[in-house]
């Protein structure tokens, strides 16, 4: 048992807002307690100038989920990103880069199947750790998210790991439940908490993928993983992107608590 029994008041869907429901949406027994395979899985990535790594990343996700999952890129690329994820068997949507957020949406909003796995296209994350994430949510979690942190994330310059750490000491403050990575770009959902919530957040989708699932009170378990050297070159101003994920999570916080 998830924690996740409802009582009927909570089978009412998001608010318009999307902001204020406290409680997750009531799931039936049957979908709580049903075992999926990689044939129930999504593999959901935004796409940007990933030459160098989309074709490791697929092939992973293949080689590992026995080719059953389903891959979904949303690109915005101007090399050949796109071209590469097709010939590796990914669905492939094209949409204008206008920022991490808005691209992850529309990939989780194309997910066919019932188990929906992001990752980011960098090669960063380890496509081994989906038999465990599956493993986890047949054992009842909502989400399950990859913790690069605990593991020491060697792999993530100083100055990230430093602010990914005072994102998650914030986001735990906020939420008044202790959680080790907000950021991260690893995580499985079921699909019901993703088409439960309203998403407001672009550059902070990630943190608020986390902290809006926990503060409902869904069942959101961490689980640690190796955080590997970015293939290709980063298009992240560490600074700009986290002054957003900053405030995303004082705005998502502060929304959820009130
Ligand atoms: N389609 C699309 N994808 C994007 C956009 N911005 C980033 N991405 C992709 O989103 C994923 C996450 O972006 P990253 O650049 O890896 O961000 P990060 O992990 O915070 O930072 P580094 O890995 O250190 O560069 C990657 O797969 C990017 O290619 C965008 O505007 N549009
Ligand atoms: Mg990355």
């Amino acid at each position: 048992m998830s924690g996740l029994e409802t009582d009927a008041d909570a089978t009412d869907k998001a608010s318009a807002d999307g902001a204020t429901d406290a409680a997750p949406a009531a799931r039936d027994d049957a979908a709580e307690d049903r075992q999926y395979t990689f044939d129930d899985v999504s593999v959901v990535m935004a796409t940007y100038n990933e030459e160098a790594a989309v074709a490791r990343v697929l092939s992973d996700v293949e080689a590992v989920t026995g080719g059953r999952a389903e891959a979904v890129c949303v690109d915005g690329s101007t090399d050949r990103t796109p071209e590469i994820a097709e010939r590796h068997g990914a669905c492939v949507l094209r949409q204008e880069p206008r920022g991490y957020g808005v691209a992850v949406e529309a990939a989780l909003a194309a997910a066919s199947r019932d188990v929906i796995v992001t990752t980011d296209c960098d090669d960063t994350y380890p496509m081994a750790a989906l038999p465990e994430f599956l493993e986890v949510i047949n054992d009842g979690a909502d989400v399950v998210s990859g913790d690069r942190l605990s593991t020491g994330a060697d792999a993530m310059p100083a100055f990230n790991r430093l602010g990914n750490r005072a994102f998650a000491a914030l986001a735990s403050g906020l939420l008044g439940e202790r959680v080790h990575d907000t950021t991260t770009g690893m995580r499985a959902y079921r699909r019901a908490v993703v088409e439960d919530i309203e998403w407001t957040e672009n550059t902070g989708l990630s943190a608020e993928l986390l902290m809006r699932p926990l503060a409902r009170g869904y069942d959101v378990r961490e689980r640690p993983i190796r955080y590997g050297e970015r293939a290709g070159e980063t298009t992240l101003d560490p600074l700009s992107g986290g002054a957003a994920i900053a405030k995303s999570i004082l705005r998502v916080g502060i929304e959820e608590r009130l």
